[in-house]
């Protein structure tokens, strides 16, 4: 077929207001200078680098009742929901550049008010070490980081839950969360609580990576917008040692292609981020090319080789 080519804008948001450790905020950049436009133009996608969100600084402070920079998340997360909403009106799929992973707030809360508008289905795919749903509570940091699942679903101040106008943005049953091996005490409580979908490493241990994508995927049809939130700590630290908060354990190189090629067969990728990369901490920028790699198979590299796919 001669379909007209898919259109993605790549939104660079380079902050760390929502992490424990600095060094995010480069993210944009290296990702970029990894060859991440390059490497989507190879598989048949126009790409539009819209260039850097701007914010405020870091003022690395320490947590004000439960949250560290609050009013930076907010803003941050303010010209994020702006962005990802531009580019979704226009029809282009939108990649945010993090930055720390705070940012998935305001890109999802974006796309759900999208979805809910279009009167389409929205699943989210959470990959992540982490579960990302504390609360001002129940967090040991106050780093915002670990909260954007509980805001999303209505947990959270009221400038992060309703950021898309109406919340919550997600309901917990729109969520799969893959590749999670480190949860705070209260929050595994509070993940039990809301009934959070969870395909730990355990469970991919147990069932293998095909397995933990066919149930994730699941139930998808032609009316579903997909949005991938990638955190790259998701990866075994290993091969990825360039993230702040590091958990041994993660998918192999084989298991995450695994997972980015049955999200690319399903065909239903509608907006991604790519959040926590820390190039202070990387060595060359091997997490970086890493994570284009991944996004490459993740855009259909082997599916565009036009080999037939054995039946599951
Ligand atoms: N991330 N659960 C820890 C916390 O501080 O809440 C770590 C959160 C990490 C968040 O990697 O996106
Ligand atoms: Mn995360
Ligand atoms: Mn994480
Ligand atoms: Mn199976």
């Amino acid at each position: 077929s001669t379909a007209a080519p898919l259109r993605a804008s790549l939104i660079g948001a380079p902050t760390d207001v929502g992490a424990g450790a600095r060094g995010a905020s480069m993210g944009p950049e290296a990702l970029r200078v990894a060859g991440i436009v390059a490497a989507l133009t190879h598989h048949g996608l126009e790409v539009h680098d819209r260039g850097n969100l701007s914010g405020p600084p870091n003022p690395w402070l320490p947590p004000v009742q439960g949250y560290r920079h609050l009013a930076e998340v907010v803003a941050w997360n303010r010209a994020v929901f702006d962005a990802v909403s531009a580019e979704l009106a226009s029809g282009h799929l939108p990649i945010l550049l993090g930055g720390d992973h705070s940012l998935g707030l305001g890109s999802i809360a974006a796309v759900a008010r999208h979805c809910r508008q279009q009167g389409r289905k929205l699943r989210v795919l959470w990959l992540d070490a982490h579960a990302d749903f504390n609360t001002s509570e129940l967090t040991p940091s106050g780093n915002v980081h670990g909260m954007p699942v509980a805001c999303l679903c209505g947990f959270g101040p009221r400038e992060l839950t309703h950021m898309g106008g109406e919340a919550p943005a997600l309901q917990p049953h729109q969520i799969r969360q893959i590749g999670i091996r480190s949860v705070d005490p209260g929050e595994k409580r509070f993940v039990h609580e809301q009934g959070l979908e969870v395909f730990d490493m355990r469970y991919i241990d147990e069932h293998g990576m095909r397995h933990a994508m066919e149930q994730a995927l699941a139930g998808l049809d032609e009316h579903t917008h997909l949005h991938v939130s990638f955190d790259v700590d998701f990866l075994d630290p290993e091969i990825a040692p360039g993230v702040g908060t590091t958990v041994p354990g993660g998918p192999t190189y084989r298991e995450a292609q695994l997972c980015m090629e049955m999200i690319a067969d399903t065909g239903r990728l509608g907006s991604l981020d790519i959040v926590e990369l820390n190039p202070a901490l990387d060595v060359r920028n091997k997490t970086a090319l890493l994570a284009v790699d991944l996004v490459e198979s993740l855009f259909g590299k082997s599916t565009l080789m036009r080999q037939p796919r054995p039946a599951r």
